[in-house]
């Protein structure tokens, strides 16, 4: 990590943040779904899922693989781009920590190659997914502790409820 960059906690709609990237908890079609995403396509548009389609005609023919990441445009949102990246769904079988982590590294790297100074993600899979919220915190900073360029300034975890905040708040 950069010594220009910081990572912070808001309590929030991740649908409200003035920042250059949001990062959405999609699912591999890209065509939206209920939590973050819904939200997302709610506030932003329907430039966003007209974007999704197109990259479902292209090179995401088949949609997008857990944990990699892809830019949008971010429609009506007050921010820049969607990047919309793909948690696992959490299994107590097998360990799928490095999907996780494969969310943060990847969505930060769209971010960076975008030219991004300010990234706000959400819980990744800790909703419909089912992650265990301090395990998801966990990953989460720390993976983004480790990939952040100083090119980006700002790191934002926007947290839904109090319960998720203090959560994270714990992991940093
Ligand atoms: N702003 C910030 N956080 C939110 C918001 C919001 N507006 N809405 C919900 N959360 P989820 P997942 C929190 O289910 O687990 C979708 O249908 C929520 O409280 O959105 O990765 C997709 O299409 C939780 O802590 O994402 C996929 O099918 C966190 O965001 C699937 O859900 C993530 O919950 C992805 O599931």
């Amino acid at each position: 990590m950069g010594d220009m960059s910081v990572i912070e906690l808001v309590l929030g709609d991740i649908t409200a943040q003035e920042v250059d990237v949001v990062v959405n908890a999609a699912n591999s079609s890209l065509l939206g779904g209920g939590g973050v995403d819904g939200a997302i396509h709610r506030k932003g548009g329907p430039e966003i899922l007209a974007a999704c389609r197109d990259l479902r005609a292209g090179h995401y023919g088949k949609g997008l693989k857990t944990g990699q990441a892809v830019a949008t445009t971010a429609g009506r949102l007050p921010a820049r781009w969607v990047v919309h990246t793909v948690g696992p769904v959490w299994s107590a079988e097998e360990d799928r920590s490095s999907l996780l982590a494969d969310c943060h590294r990847n969505s930060l790297r769209v971010a960076e190659e975008l030219g991004a100074q300010s990234v706000a993600f959400p819980a990744i899979s800790t909703g419909v997914y089912r992650w265990p919220l301090p395990d998801a915190a966990r990953i989460a900073v720390a993976t983004v502790h480790e990939t952040l360029a100083p090119e980006i300034k700002t790191v934002r975890f926007v947290l839904f409820d109090q319960a998720a905040y203090d959560v994270f708040a714990a992991a940093l």
